[in-house]
């Protein structure tokens, strides 16, 4: 097996009463688990990419043979955008960002809350499953600069050139168990869950890109 499903980093009932712990095990240990299975089978057609990273695979979605693009653009892009999505939360996180992060979204979006409230109402009019990034860009940029963009279905920043730095997933099956239709109930609880010493990782990744 080339690719496997990494272990959740806490316990599935860690992030109550933000997310609970059915959906934490249905999301992880099923849908998670699905993207890795279905990515090793497209790996079993063409074995040569099995020495690539996830991440390798959908920055560079051209360069992957026609029969399975879609499948590695679906189910690699579902494997690398769950492994961050447990990454970048932790039990007992959220408030306000610290670090550089801070300081960068103060520079790019004015203060931490006109960001959340942008990242919110984006993020909620993502038409049916997709995810809403905070991204690095340096396109046409002389240093960098944040924005926020939203994918559908499993599409990551990385296919696009952007640098994800955090992204929350919002299929029905991240939230509907408790939140049911009100996706902006979920939005808005879910950065109790934010882990920034994570996030600060990312960023810092990010500049190095
Ligand atoms: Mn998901």
């Amino acid at each position: 097996m080339a690719f496997e499903l990494p272990p959740l980093p806490y316990d599935y009932a860690a992030l109550e009463p933000y997310i609970d712990e059915a959906t934490m095990k249905l999301h992880h240990d099923k849908h998670h688990q699905t993207y890795v299975t279905n990515l090793n089978g497209a790996i079993e057609k063409h074995p040569e990419l099995g020495s690539k990273s996830p991440e390798e695979l959908i920055k560079d979605l051209p360069s992957i043979p026609e029969d399975v693009r879609k499948v590695v653009q679906n189910n690699g892009g579902g494997h690398v955008n769950h492994t961050m999505f447990w990454e970048i939360m932790a039990p007992h996180a959220g408030g306000e960002p610290n670090g550089d992060i801070q300081i960068q979204i103060k520079t790019d979006f004015g203060s931490f809350e006109d960001f959340k409230k942008l990242f919110n109402e984006t993020t909620a009019k993502q038409f049916g499953s997709g995810w809403g990034w905070l991204v690095w860009s340096k396109e046409g940029q002389e240093d960098g600069k944040l924005k926020i963009v939203t994918t559908a279905n499993q599409d990551n920043p990385l296919s696009q050139g952007l640098y994800p730095i955090l992204g929350n997933d919002v299929w029905e099956h991240a939230y509907y168990l408790k939140y049911q239709n009100k996706r902006p109930d979920y939005l808005a609880a879910w950065w109790n869950t934010v882990n920034w010493t994570a996030i600060n990782a990312r960023f810092e990744k990010a500049k190095k890109q």
